[in-house]
């Protein structure tokens, strides 16, 4: 770094000072924390997205989003130049950045790093960054500061792109250092396109039948997914959406609404009631990267039917395999290709779902809690399959498997056009291009679904009636230090502090069925519990009694 470059950094960091006493870090997805405390922690990625920017050589995203988190958070996220969430090797950078204490502290860390990681100031492309928000009202200041950041980087470029949810801005940035267009209409044309094609390609038997293809509510969380769903129904033909909680009409973002509230309350989100019983219902979260479906309990005026993200993951990968059955079934075997498929979730997951895809002859593997580490293994596949069970997912090709998909539909064109394995191969690539490569997304997730079960000719009942969930129960218990608890095995055991974990085997032992688990939050200030059992009740009491062992051995109260 030269002279003129430190001082650049020097004056402009002065203005962002990070608050005493608070320590960030970078966590599931990005910083988050009370708004106020976020300036400082803002501006500063914005230095590191130029920085990313110039080792990379590629557009890198700055998002400012707190997602699920209550409207007085906020928060900001790193997308890559693939569009996925930034490189796990540079998040303890991100870290110290965050948590330097003065603008001396700053440089000599930049000046390291840069070093370090052999990052060149000139001679290259210039650093590129794309900005979006979502609604939060903090979001307009904070975007500002990270602006700064980056513009205290010499010849860097940042491009605000408005309010858009968090998958917009993770597809714009693939699509930008894919060369492909990459402005927010190609990502509704996209969608809508690739859509459309695919509810062309639904047995005509099962498109006239009844049931499949009525209304859809949404709630929209009173965030940015609402807004944007609404204009791209507009490019569906013929596709019924109502959508409530717009945020436009006083509600609050994220308060008793949306797919975050849904999943842990099992309760209707507000402006839903007892007359939308029978009715198939969705729930985006603020930011629309999570999607849950649910229908209204007859005889209830707030209980739900849940159907969350493991379900969602149940009927892609039926659909998927269908497709793929279909495609070995190519009498020209020189020709055929094995597709590996695979499925990824969390501990989270509903044992009754895992033993359901296992059921179904399918590969299931583990992560810790976070895209970043599912998506990271979703990649392995030639189709991978990835969702946490709180509605976040997408389904991923393999480059080698979408070039042999192209082939193969344009062979097939010409030499069996209308088979059925023509439909199959064409219904493989729509479904790639509609799903979002980059990351979870609801508003894609939700037209997949949406078509999926008008091919499969079922109702939201049908859907949900692919297995029983086992009954759960989620708890968040404040401590006076979540980074107490350490974590092992795709988080399904505590390794620290000592003895929690004998604790915890020995209540799970007197639950038949019982399964649980805690762990830290990377997105809130808790300790999350987690119990499954054979019935709610057993299941309620499981997670209490973890919620006051995570109590005694930790301090504080539950919440
Ligand atoms: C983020 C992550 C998800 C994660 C969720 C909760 O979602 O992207 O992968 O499941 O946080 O994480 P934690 O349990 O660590 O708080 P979102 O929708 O809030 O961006």
């Amino acid at each position: 770094m030269n002279e003129e470059q430190k001082a650049l950094i020097l004056s402009s960091s002065s203005h962002f000072l990070p608050p005493q006493g608070v320590k960030l870090s970078y966590g599931t997805a990005g910083f988050r924390a009370d708004a106020s405390l976020l300036s400082s922690a803002v501006y500063r990625v914005g230095i590191l997205a130029a920085l990313r920017s110039l080792k990379t050589q590629a557009v890198i995203g700055l998002m400012i989003t707190a997602s699920h988190n209550k409207i007085s958070d906020n928060g900001v996220k790193i997308a890559d130049p693939n569009g996925g969430m930034l490189s796990q090797h540079w998040e303890p950078f991100a870290d110290a950045l965050a948590n330097a204490p003065s603008p001396q502290d700053l440089i000599q860390l930049i000046n390291d790093f840069v070093k370090k990681e052999d990052i060149q100031f000139n001679g290259g492309r210039p650093a590129e960054v794309i900005l979006g928000r979502d609604t939060r009202p903090s979001g307009g200041a904070l975007l500002k500061a990270a602006t700064e950041g980056i513009a205290s980087i010499l010849g860097a470029v940042a491009t605000d792109m408005g309010i858009l949810t968090t998958p917009q801005l993770h597809w714009m940035v693939r699509a930008r250092n894919k060369g492909m267009k990459a402005s927010e209409k190609d990502y509704f044309e996209q969608l809508s396109s690739s859509f459309r094609c695919l509810m062309d390609l639904i047995p005509s038997e099962k498109s006239n039948r009844k049931g499949s293809n009525d209304k859809l509510v949404v709630d929209g969380a009173n965030g940015v997914g609402g807004v944007k769903l609404e204009v791209l129904q507009k490019q569906l033909n013929g596709v019924s959406i109502e959508i409530r909680n717009f945020g436009e009409d006083g509600g609050v973002l994220n308060e008793g609404v949306g797919a975050d509230f849904v999943q842990k309350e099992k309760v209707v989100p507000n402006g839903f009631g007892s007359e939308d019983v029978g009715i198939r219902c969705a729930s985006l979260d603020g930011d629309a990267d999570r999607l849950v479906y649910f229908s209204v309990a007859p005889e209830s005026n707030s209980k739900i039917e849940l159907i969350d993200g493991d379900k969602i993951l149940s009927l892609f990968a039926l659909f998927i395999r269908e497709q793929l059955s279909i495609l070995s079934e190519e009498e020209d075997v020189k020709n055929s290709r094995h597709a590996h498929l695979g499925v990824v979730q969390t501990a989270y997951a509903n044992g009754a779902s895992t033993n359901y895809l296992k059921q179904l002859g399918l590969e299931v593997n583990f992560t810790p809690t976070g895209v970043k580490y599912l998506h990271e293994k979703a990649a392995e596949f030639d189709i991978g399959i990835y969702f946490e069970a709180n509605g976040h997912g997408t389904i991923l090709f393999s480059e080698d498997l979408k070039g042999w998909l192209e082939a193969k539909t344009k062979e097939l064109s010409s030499k069996s056009k209308g088979s059925e394995i023509e439909k199959a191969s064409l219904r493989l690539l729509a479904v790639s291009e509609l799903i979002n490569q980059a990351v979870g997304d609801a508003l894609s997730g939700l037209l997949l679904v949406e078509v999926i079960l008008q091919h499969m000719g079922w109702s939201i009942h049908g859907w949900n009636e692919l297995y029983h969930d086992l009954p759960s129960r989620q708890l968040k218990v404040k401590v006076a230090d979540r980074t107490a608890v350490i974590t092992a095995n795709s988080e399904t055991v505590v390794a620290s502090p000592p003895g929690l974990q004998e604790a915890i085997y020995a209540e799970t032992a007197k639950h038949p069925q019982g399964r649980c688990f805690v762990r830290p939050s990377g997105t809130e200030d808790v300790v999350r519990v987690y119990a499954e059992a054979s019935t709610q009740e057993a299941a309620d009491n499981l997670a209490n009694s973890l919620a006051k062992l995570v109590d005694q051995f930790l301090g504080c109260s539950k919440s």
